[in-house]
């Protein structure tokens, strides 16, 4: 039987999945944690605790008296709030890693850890970015997907720890806002099509990055962690993703939709620096041939569903383009 605990279930990524392994598992089964305060519709929903990740027997506590067997961590610090404060990443990132490997290594716990396009750097391929390549990140939060993928390939190699992880690319989503990244652009623009029929963007028109939508990057997780692990050549940090795009192309897809939608441009240097050491594309065959990975969202299909969710989401006074 399945019981989960969800670290970070509060943010961007684990919000959506706390929902869908609920559905697919039972919502009892699936024991929500973050460290921030959860709203009464999060305490609604389903079991929620309090777990600070710096803490290893607070995650300790909940996986003996819950009976947990896997946990999906998702505590982190993102990359454009990482640089701000690259200490607060460090710590978070890493020990809070260490700590739920530790408590999964004594409690016999399967882990999933995403990792990022973060973990690349200026000297990676950028171009169908292969699986297996330099990774030298320019970035704190690079730095500690890069540790991070490593960690949980070591925790498996020495100890046995059934670890798998992806590395995801910008994730786009309606349910929660994005909490610091340099891809979050990608989400606001949606918002504020509909709430202002314009938006400024931080990053250059031309900047290409690979995204994924939300049901796209919960399929994958929820894929990997079911998938034959005799299949599992690589198992953590596997290339994914749906869609490799330009600011420029979302405007042009929004645009479809909402005609009248401005796309001005203000960029800003620290997270177009981050944006141009990541790859444009990423090379996730690795993933389509050991867990048979594909996605299923292109970027119209996606503009066409964030608009409509959006848009029963917003308040009608909030919106100027219904
Ligand atoms: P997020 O910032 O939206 O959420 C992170 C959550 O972690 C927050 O709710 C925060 O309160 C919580 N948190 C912070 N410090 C904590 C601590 N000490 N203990 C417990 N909880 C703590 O992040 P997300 O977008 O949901 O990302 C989840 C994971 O996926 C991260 O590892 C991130 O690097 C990775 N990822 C995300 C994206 C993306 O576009 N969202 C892309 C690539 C990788
Ligand atoms: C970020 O921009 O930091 C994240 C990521 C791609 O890891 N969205």
């Amino acid at each position: 039987m399945q019981r989960i605990l969800i670290t970070g279930a509060l943010g961007q990524i684990g919000s959506d999945l706390t929902d869908e392994l609920r559905a697919r598992y039972g919502t009892n089964n699936v024991i929500a944690t973050d460290i921030a305060d959860p709203s009464q519709d999060v305490l609604d929903a389903g079991p929620y605790q309090f777990v600070d990740c710096l803490y290893a027997e607070q995650i300790g506590e909940v996986v003996k008296k819950q009976r947990i067997d896997t946990i999906y961590h998702l505590a982190a610090i993102l990359s454009a709030k990482a640089e701000g404060n690259p200490q607060l990443a460090w710590n978070v990132n890493m020990n809070g890693l260490v700590n739920v490997l530790e408590v999964a290594r004594e409690y016999q716990c399967s882990v999933f850890t995403p990792s990022s396009i973060g973990a690349f750097g200026p000297g990676t391929p950028r171009t169908r970015t292969p699986q297996d390549t330099v990774q030298r990140p320019t970035t704190m939060y690079g730095v500690t997907k890069v540790a991070g993928e490593l960690l949980c390939d070591y925790y498996f190699f020495k100890y046995g720890v059934d670890t798998r992880g992806v590395r995801y690319p910008g994730i786009i989503s309606y349910k929660t806002l994005p909490g610091g990244g340099t891809t979050d652009y990608a989400v606001a623009i949606y918002y504020e099509a509909i709430k202002h029929g314009r938006y400024t963007c931080y990053l250059a028109e031309d900047t290409r990055l690979d995204m994924m939508y939300m049901p796209d990057a919960i399929k994958a997780a929820i894929d990997l962690m079911e998938a034959d692990p005799s299949r599992l050549k690589h198992r953590n940090a596997f290339n994914v993703t749906a869609m490799s795009i330009t600011p420029e192309d979302i405007a042009a897809s929004i645009r479809e939709i909402i005609p009248g939608f401005i796309m001005e441009y203000d960029v800003d240097p620290v997270r177009q620096d981050i944006a141009d050491s990541w790859p444009d594309s990423l090379d996730d065959s690795a993933a389509r041939e050991e867990w048979d990975w594909s996605p299923v969202f292109t970027l119209d299909a996606m503009t066409r569903d964030m608009l409509e969710k959006l848009r029963l989401k917003l308040q009608p006074s909030e919106t100027v383009n219904q």
